[in-house]
């Protein structure tokens, strides 16, 4: 029978939403949009279900709410036993209020007694927002949701529980299943009769999340049957927290472009180089099928895929953005959080109109990209952020969509080179002291960032560009390194830890992994938040799956559901 989604489209939660309905329809059932409160289902009993997606700002979402009128039928819909599931956001609108938005009151149906509102997580001890794959806590689960799979979260704010109900397996008759972040535990899960509702996003949690919307769907509210585990299994899918509780997140990523028959390929290159060096005419390396290698990367258990559209540099008529049809075919098979970056910036369109780069951002969200990233436009608006006395215009992509949709949904790429000096005062950008010395004997040297993947380079490090970012609202670092694309020769160590010194927001080490000891050697030698692999992956000589089970080995937490 169809599931009705509540639409919040135009406010901001389109990202999940598309997800939503893809996994539903993954899933055989047939899906509705509710667009305005006529539309909204009656409640007959267990047949009708309603999900109601959130992403993005607390107090955006349930103004609109409100504004959209839509909150009378919800509470009807409610009282009446119809079925309702509530996701990220959209769990956080039954509490009574966020520090978010401290001025907008929520649906109130938890919290009120026991004094839990929705605040942010604590930054001083790790990496906010939580980006990445948690486990569950507690001993009265519901709807096959299991303490020893991984979900995914991607949140600043959170039912973060008071100490003395840390423990708490039910709350004012709520049953729930916690998560730990960090030192701080938060409701990650809930349900109360007709009611259930997750903090993390079951649309991008692999299998483990299909399950959990499969049993929603089929009134099957029973846990999931953990006797299947053996002793050993269980020991190594149990929560050690010594990632903040994440486990160690492996990104797939895909070089897109345009060959010279125009065909879309996915293509590597050696510092950035992409064409076959055999080949008289130096053909654009053919490596594979975006769509298809995304779904076998997930098959294989890649945590999150990434696509950059690597000759974005050119300027792209909205209609031909060749990367929205690869993520929307992408979206319907691979249930793991999607990154989409290249050419996020204002756009000409062929009448001659601008169009924003939050709208450029906002297709893609549509498309089914969980989170954009944006490479030469964020050095421009780095630069203005300095050249303002430190302060942003308002107007740069990065400030735009982070307003829009929220600091998750921005990566910035950065494309660095090394840059040796003999002494840190030869140059106003932060230097660092290396172990591998220059040509010429130099100690010391500075990451320059590049623009137009990597054609020109700008007067701005790596560590200034980054803390401009960060402040900006960017949510997330992907860290690419010329120097070390396509070596195969393992990640720059220095650069991470470089970058990583500079922000409180994730980092993702990439660019040089050639076999799994080099995961292992990023995790152990730097503060990375997740990795990231190409070339390896592309020409088969390893698989995501022997990774993880790598990591494994070396005792390192991975995702194991896939
Ligand atoms: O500037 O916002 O339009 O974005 C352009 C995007 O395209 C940027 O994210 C930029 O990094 C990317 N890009 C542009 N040119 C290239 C190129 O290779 N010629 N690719 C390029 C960047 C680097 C990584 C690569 C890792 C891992 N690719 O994505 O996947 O280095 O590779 P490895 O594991 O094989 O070593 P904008």
């Amino acid at each position: 029978s169809p599931q009705y989604l509540a639409d919040l489209v135009s406010f901001g939660a389109i990202g999940n939403l598309k997800s939503l309905i893809n996994t539903c329809k993954y899933l055989n059932y047939e899906v509705k949009l509710i667009t305005n409160p006529s539309e909204f289902p009656k409640a007959n009993g267990k047949k009708t279900k309603v999900i109601f997606p959130g992403v993005g700002n607390y107090g955006h979402f349930v103004k609109c709410l409100y504004e959209r009128e839509l909150e009378k039928p919800i509470r009807e819909y409610i009282a009446n036993g119809g079925m309702l599931m509530g996701v990220c956001v959209g769990l956080q609108t039954f509490f009574p209020s966020s520090e978010e938005s401290p001025d907008i009151k929520g649906l109130g149906y938890i919290g009120e007694k026991e004094k839990i509102y929705i605040k942010k997580f604590d930054d001083s001890n790790k990496p906010v927002p939580e980006i990445g794959w948690n486990t569950l806590i507690g001993d009265k689960f519901f709807y096959k949701l299991d303490p020893y799979k991984r979900y995914y979260f991607v949140h600043s704010y959170a039912a973060i529980l008071p100490k003395h109900l840390e423990d708490a397996n039910e709350i004012e008759g709520w049953k729930i299943a916690k998560t730990k972040y960090g030192n701080e535990t938060f409701i990650a899960a809930m349900w109360k009769d007709n009611v259930v509702a997750s903090q993390f996003h079951p649309e991008k949690s692999g299998k483990a999340g299909l399950e959990f919307i499969n049993a929603f769907l089929n009134d099957d509210s029973s846990p999931f049957d953990t006797s299947i585990y053996s002793e050993k299994e269980k020991l190594q899918r149990a929560n050690d927290y010594s990632n903040y509780g994440l486990a160690r997140r492996i990104i797939a990523c895909l070089d897109v472009r345009s060959n010279d028959q125009g065909d879309l390929v996915v293509t590597k290159g050696d510092q950035y180089d992409v064409r076959e060096k055999s080949t008289a005419g130096g053909d654009v390396r053919n490596l594979g099928k975006p769509v298809a290698l995304a779904h076998q990367y997930y098959e294989q258990g890649a945590d999150e895929v990434t696509f950059l559209n690597i000759t974005s540099f050119r300027n792209c008529p909205l209609k031909d953005l060749p990367m929205l049809e690869v993520l929307s075919k992408a979206a319907e098979i691979c249930f793991v959080p999607l990154t989409v970056g290249g050419g996020i910036k204002d756009v000409v369109d062929v009448d001659g109109t601008i169009v924003k780069a939050d709208e450029v951002a906002s297709l893609y969200f549509r498309s089914g990209a969980d989170k954009v990233s944006i490479g030469t436009d964020a050095v421009y608006a780095a630069e203005n952020y300095y050249a303002n006395g430190c302060k942003g215009n308002g107007q740069s992509p990065i400030e735009t969509i982070s307003k829009r949709f929220g600091a998750q949904a921005v990566v910035i790429s950065v494309d660095p080179r090394r840059v040796y000096v003999k002494s840190p005062e030869d140059v106003k950008h932060k230097t660092i002291k290396t172990s591998q010395k220059g040509p010429n004997g130099e100690e010391y040297c500075w990451y320059q960032c590049t623009i137009k993947g990597g054609r020109e380079s700008r007067d701005m490090g790596v560590y200034e560009f980054v803390k401009a970012c960060e402040a900006l609202g960017a949510g997330e670092i992907l860290l690419n390194c010329i120097d070390k694309d396509g070596s195969n020769s393992g990640y720059d160590f220095e650069l991470i830890n470089h970058c990583k010194s500079a922000v409180a927001i994730p980092v993702i080490a990439s660019s040089g992994a050639g076999n799994p000891g080099h995961f292992e050697d990023a995790f152990k030698n730097t503060s990375c938040d997740a990795c990231l692999g190409a070339g390896m992956f592309h020409r088969n000589e390893y698989t995501v799956k022997e990774v993880k089970e790598h990591l494994l080995k070396a005792n390192f937490k991975a995702r194991m559901d896939y």
